[in-house]
């Protein structure tokens, strides 16, 4: 079958669909070290891992919209300025499973390890726009209210077995300051299969879903992408609508992800000795905004204590400042006395002040995306 050449995986991933190959490593996995490396980092796939054998062949077509279309082969990437940008990527399905306990809902389960955190290399996606004459403009004017159409080589059965594709605004494909990327390294390794070997597209900030892997043509095109993943899918509707009465043409596709923040040192319910425990996770939000505050609360939401933030060990971590990464998440860390069975709960405020919904039951959607609601895990202290 075109399963049959998949490539190796981890064994400490969780497999949430083997085919096509869905994985989320354990909640341990994210907080081990800021930067998530490869073999946990979650595998979100819509159909089999394509095979690329003759790299110096393997191309990406430009056209569309564009004075002089173009074929780039990887040399011609390559030879580009090369970027490393560090960036959390999050599927908009994370912590679907959750959400399905309140209602059922449509997709693949995902427990909160549907992100991960990685330095990518590669070209700026403007540079690259720019060999085809299309400037570094940000003019809406200038640019028409055109998009960016991404289309892959994997055969996906919600396409009828045609490739994945997204699409991003041009203004934001040609502004340098969006770090937009087609990137062949993760975490200073050539990509491997799982992540889109040879080259991928990475949109920081936004949905996982845009950041198209196994990149093969990109299009400049007058409306949005009208793909399967783009019209039909990672849509946020409100709790009202379901499948008899959905009408996907009255919302717009999902771009940026909200404020989202997760404790990871603790499973869903914890058994444990009374005294002091170290709580530790994730946080973050979409569109470059950084981590203004995390909240903790070990008495159910009755009383709160403010995280410590950090991203890289030995600089302090200040929201949108000169040296924080903009794109990336952070890590939250409190040391709190817990002496008898609790909820403990944590929440993040990200830097325009926006804040997570309390309960997952306001958000309910009928794909189960964007589940940002407070992070709650269950402790029973045990003598
Ligand atoms: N690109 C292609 N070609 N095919 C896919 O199935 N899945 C998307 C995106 N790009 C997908 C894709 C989704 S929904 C997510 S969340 C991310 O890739 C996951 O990237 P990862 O597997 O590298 O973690
Ligand atoms: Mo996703």
């Amino acid at each position: 079958s075109d399963y049959g050449r998949e490539p190796p995986r981890h064994p400490l991933q969780k497999i949430n669909s083997k085919q096509p190959f869905n994985s989320e490593p354990p909640r341990s996995a994210l907080i081990a070290s800021y930067l998530t490396p490869s073999d946990f980092f979650y595998k979100r796939n819509h159909g089999p891992i394509p095979i690329v054998e003759q790299i110096h062949r393997y191309c990406v077509s430009i056209s569309g919209l564009v004075e002089n279309p173009k074929e780039l082969f990887m040399k011609d990437i390559r030879a580009l300025p090369k970027y490393n940008v560090t960036a959390t990527l999050q599927c908009a399905g994370n912590r679907r499973t959750a959400m399905s306990k309140t209602r059922p809902v449509k997709g693949v389960g995902w427990d909160v390890s549907a992100i991960g955190n990685a330095v990518w290399g590669g070209a700026k996606l403007s540079d690259v726009l720019e060999l085809v004459g299309i400037p570094n403009l940000t003019s809406e004017t200038q640019l028409g209210g055109k998009h960016v159409e991404f289309v892959s080589v994997d055969k996906c059965k919600e396409e009828n077995g045609g490739p994945y594709k997204a699409s991003i605004p041009l203004s934001q494909a040609t502004n340098p300051e969006a770090d937009v990327l087609l990137a062949y390294e993760m975490n200073g390794e050539p990509l491997n299969r799982d992540h889109g070997y040879p080259l991928r597209v990475v949109v920081p900030g936004v949905i996982g879903a845009r950041s198209v892997k196994w990149l093969e043509a990109i299009n400049i095109i007058a409306e949005e992408c009208q793909g399967f993943f783009m019209q039909k899918d990672y849509k946020m509707f409100p709790p009202s609508v379901n499948w008899d009465n959905i009408n996907w043409s009255t919302r717009r596709p999902q771009m940026d992800f909200p404020v989202q923040c997760v404790i990871c040192s603790l499973e869903d319910v914890n058994t444990m000795k009374p005294g002091k425990v170290k709580i530790t996770g994730y946080a973050a939000s979409g569109g470059g905004r950084g981590i203004e505050r995390v909240d903790v609360s070990v008495d159910g939401g009755k009383t709160w204590m403010e995280a410590s933030r950090f991203q890289k060990s030995g600089t302090p971590y200040v929201a949108d400042g000169p040296s924080s990464d903009k794109w990336a998440w952070v890590l939250f860390e409190v040391t709190a006395d817990i002496l008898h069975s609790t909820e403990i709960i944590a929440k993040a405020v990200d830097s325009a002040g926006n804040v997570q919904p309390e309960k997952v039951e306001d958000i309910w959607n009928l794909r189960g995306i964007l589940n940002t609601s407070w992070h709650r895990v269950q402790v029973q202290a045990s003598q």
